[in-house]
């Protein structure tokens, strides 16, 4: 059993990550500063449904599963704060047992402004973005130099680091031959959003703590995730995840679905061309679990594109428009002038192989799983604001 810390542990993906390795028989601790929901509130966006407090869901877990999910409530952006994780004065806000438990074996490392629209809504938001994602990733770095190299740090990246290349994308690294010489370097960069930008810095920052300090690190570059349920959330209604389906937290299949559900037209951006990686939330949990039990070398930084599949918008809007209609909803596609900078038709071949040799087996978008959404979302369809859906941010 390994001692997991969860940075994030609130959020819309760490919440499921940390009930996934604590039922697996993990020793789990959980931090968040409750980011997400603050500013859910403060721009009054969109969620299916209200969600326990962290630590009301861990007494829940425990009710039900007998597992224990500990809990730290402060602010990663504060040194000291993320220091006290490792050097034995963090102080549990719940726990069964108060005493510290030490160094963790691996560290998931979710604490980060997620949105691309969220990063552009004015400069305001972008520095909010930038100094969050940076701040917390540099003190969870220097506190490893300090405290435990070993540790391995699993980080969430994301695909939109590489933008949308005329080429393959290769899984992080690319060999370049340059005027008869060889060398392998970080594939090219090119993020669509500030975002997206903070999260190639991260992917830097780290890659100069593994060169100079041996870190190990792993950098699942994610594509867009979609779903609710879990294999966890099951057990008991109120541990399900936060979900939005507004346009600064939602994400596209999730909104979709929900926009299906109370009738708002599809909101395809432009020609609907943009193609993406996309996943399941269940693939997430798999990706990072098996991440942790196959976990990187000191002095590596290893990368794995974490997607299990490609689409085009318009082919996610065409699924969900006909299985809305199967399902009795009015549902129609409305293709709105694109508020977003970006490629509305280009080339797009991602290579995504590595976490599938390490075992993970994937879930696909089929008409059952896009069925399953549909049962929980039209359940809280009373909950849908139709007014919170389309604000339109503009880059
Ligand atoms: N889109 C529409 N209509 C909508 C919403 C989105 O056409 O109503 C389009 C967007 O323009 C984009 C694509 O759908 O081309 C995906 O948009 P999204 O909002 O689902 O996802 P995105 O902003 O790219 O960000 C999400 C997560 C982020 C993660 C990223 C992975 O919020 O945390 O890093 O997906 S990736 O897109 O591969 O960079």
């Amino acid at each position: 059993m390994s001692h997991v810390l969860i940075l994030g542990g609130d959020g819309y993906l760490g919440w499921p990550t940390a009930m996934y390795f604590s039922i697996r028989g993990h020793e789990v601790t959980v931090v968040d500063n409750y980011f997400r929901r603050n500013a859910c509130k403060q721009l009054d966006t969109g969620m299916l449904y209200s969600i326990p407090s962290l630590i009301d869901r861990s007494k829940i877990w425990h009710e039900k599963t007998g597992k224990e999910i500990k809990v730290i409530i402060g602010d990663l952006n504060e040194p000291e704060f993320m220091r006290g994780l490792f050097n034995g004065k963090a102080k549990y806000n719940w726990s069964l047992n108060q005493k510290f438990t030490g160094i963790p074996e691996t560290i998931v490392h979710y604490a980060e402004q997620p949105s691309a629209p969220y990063s552009l809504i004015d400069y305001k938001h972008a520095d909010i973005t930038l100094v969050n994602n940076l701040r917390v990733t540099n003190n969870l770095m220097w506190a490893l130099r300090d405290y435990s190299r070993d540790t391995h740090v699993i980080k969430l990246g994301t695909m939109g680091e590489y933008g949308t290349p005329n080429i393959d994308i290769e899984e992080g690294w690319i060999e370049i031959e340059h005027k008869d010489r060889k060398d392998k370097f970080l594939f090219p960069r090119q993020g669509n959003s500030i975002y997206h930008t903070s999260k190639i810095m991260d992917t830097d920052l780290f890659w100069f703590g593994v060169r100079i300090w041996n870190l190990k690190v792993t950098d699942l570059m994610q594509g867009p995730v979609y779903g609710i349920e879990t294999g966890e959330t099951i057990i008991d209604e109120r541990l399900n995840t936060i979900f939005n389906y507004d346009e600064v937290f939602g994400t596209i299949v999730n909104r979709f679905i929900a926009q299906a559900v109370v009738g708002y037209p599809l909101t395809v951006y432009g020609k609907g061309g943009q193609t993406r990686g996309y996943l399941n939330i269940k693939d997430t949990l798999q990706c990072v679990h098996k991440s942790a039990t196959n976990p990187a070398k000191p002095g590596e930084l290893r990368i794995f594109n974490q997607i299990m599949e490609t689409f085009s918008v318009n082919d996610l809007a065409n699924k969900i428009f006909k299985i809305g209609n199967e399902r009795n909803h009015n549902v129609k596609i409305d293709n709105i002038k694109n508020p977003r900078k970006e490629s509305e038709s280009h080339y797009y071949n991602p290579v995504y192989q590595g976490l599938i040799d390490i075992g993970v087996k994937p879930n696909y978008l089929t008409d059952e799983v896009i069925n399953d959404i549909f049962k929980v979302v039209e359940k809280h369809s009373k909950n849908i604001r139709k007014e919170v859906i389309f604000r339109g941010i503009k880059w």
